[in-house]
């Protein structure tokens, strides 16, 4: 830690007692779950080296992008599309909200009934530890959820903030009113850089977008392989980075590192022994450093070989259409593209069900574990839905509900080993 990042984060307002504390208490929690897995591929280098710098290099960066006049637009879910922003030469990012840190900051005004990612989104702003939140210009939320949607207004309080309103029904009148709202997030993206986006720059920040969703359906190809050549932690490591990092950086890096991952599978080499039970993830997104339940899943024997979230396959299995044109008919495809995300929050959604049983299958599992964070009703309801219908289909199902404290972890280990007992072919 340079004494010229204290200066900056200073500068931007951060309490440095409490940032200090933040990395003190990171650092050994990286180490453990991350760096003492063996046999890990060596493009991992890149991603430990951002994690480790989390506050470093890409803040600079942002701070950078502003001295030249250049904006930063943060956000918290995928239903936000990020080639607009990149098209107005703004820098997207997605902020992190999966550690118990920031919670107690959030709890001073939120119900402490509320989801844990909707806490730490909060405290993060409001306890000052956040160099992205302080960097960033404009935050826009959304109305996926109701907790979501009421917290935006309290921290509105704290920062300027925007929010698209996410429809409940994927219908024809909902479809109309997300293009609307697509249109005047361009609007809005226009006005706060002062840049106007063109059918030359949208179709250019798109092939861009697209590049990275291609390499990172690359690799998730390269764990559908048995054994597996990545680990599910490392996998979603590689995704978490991929919400903040630079978009043609990580598409470059994720590309190298599925080079290797492509010559560990011709080799028969594999991050995980061949006969680990193979587990698909599926539910509420795990934003970083959220990675307590692929832990405990890797520690007990599994392979975690894919994630139906928006931590994963949710994020880039879809591309927007590359077709250029007017920027209307651009626009057009980003809404539909987008409308296409199977978010819980959608109603109905039959469509995600489809997803998980189709992935299932391609990713040859032995089971699946449905994922939702405490207080999250709609993936706790939704899990209804997947549970049945993966009893139809004949595949293991294990239903965890947590949060982000380790107060539950022996409990979960208890559970998670007794599944994997039973799948084990
Ligand atoms: S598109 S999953 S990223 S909303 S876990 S805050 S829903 S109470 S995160 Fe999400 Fe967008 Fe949907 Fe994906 Fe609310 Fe539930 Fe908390 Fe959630």
């Amino acid at each position: 830690m340079t004494n010229d990042n204290r200066q900056m984060w200073t500068d931007m307002g951060i309490d440095l007692e409490r940032h200090d504390a933040l990395l003190d208490a990171l650092a050994p929690m990286f180490r453990d779950i991350y760096l003492s897995q063996a046999n890990r591929p060596q493009g991992m280098g890149f991603f430990d080296m951002v994690v480790g710098d989390i506050h470093g290099i890409r803040v600079r960066e942002l701070r950078t992008h502003a001295l030249d006049g250049g904006k930063t637009v943060a956000t918290y879910c995928v239903f936000v599309p990020e080639e607009i922003v990149w098209a107005a030469d703004a820098i997207p990012v997605g902020l992190c909200a999966g550690t118990q840190f920031s919670l107690p900051f959030a709890e001073e005004v939120l119900p402490r009934n509320t989801c844990a990612l909707i806490k730490s989104s909060f405290g993060f702003k409001l306890g000052r530890i956040c160099p992205y939140v302080q960097s960033s210009h404009l935050i826009v939320g959304e109305t996926t959820c109701d907790g979501k949607k009421k917290m935006f207004e309290l921290l509105a309080e704290h920062h300027p903030v925007y929010v698209m309103e996410v429809p409940n029904k994927k219908s024809l009148a909902g479809r109309q009113l997300w293009l609307g709202e697509v249109s005047a997030f361009r609007d809005t993206v226009e006005r706060l850089t002062g840049n106007r986006i063109t059918g030359e720059n949208l179709a250019s920040a798109t092939l861009r977008v697209n590049q990275r969703r291609r390499a990172l359906q690359r690799l998730y190809e390269t764990r559908k392989t048995t054994p597996v050549p990545v680990s599910g932690r490392d996998a979603l490591l590689v995704t978490q980075v991929s919400f903040y990092d630079d978009v043609d950086r990580c598409t470059q890096q994720v590309n190298a590192l599925c080079d290797e991952l492509e010559a560990r599978i011709a080799a028969g080499e594999g991050a995980l022994p061949a006969e680990a039970p193979r587990v698909m993830v599926s539910g509420s997104p795990m934003a970083i450093p959220n990675w307590k339940l692929h832990h405990v899943l890797e520690a007990a024997g599994a392979a975690v070989v894919c994630e139906e979230s928006c931590t994963g396959t949710r994020f880039f299995s879809e591309l927007v259409p590359e077709t250029g044109g007017t920027v209307d008919e651009q626009l057009d495809a980003i809404a539909s593209r987008y409308m296409n995300i199977n978010c819980a929050c959608f109603t109905p959604n039959d469509a995600r069900l489809d997803d998980i049983v189709r992935l299932a299958r391609e990713y040859r599992v032995d089971g699946v574990v449905h994922y939702n964070l405490q207080f999250c009703h709609t993936y706790a309801t939704e899990a209804v839905r997947v549970e049945k219908r993966l009893a139809e289909e004949g595949i293991p199902l294990l239903r965890i509900e947590t949060d982000y404290g380790d107060e539950d972890t022996g409990q979960l280990r208890t559970r998670v080993d007794a599944f994997l007992e039973m799948i084990h072919r």
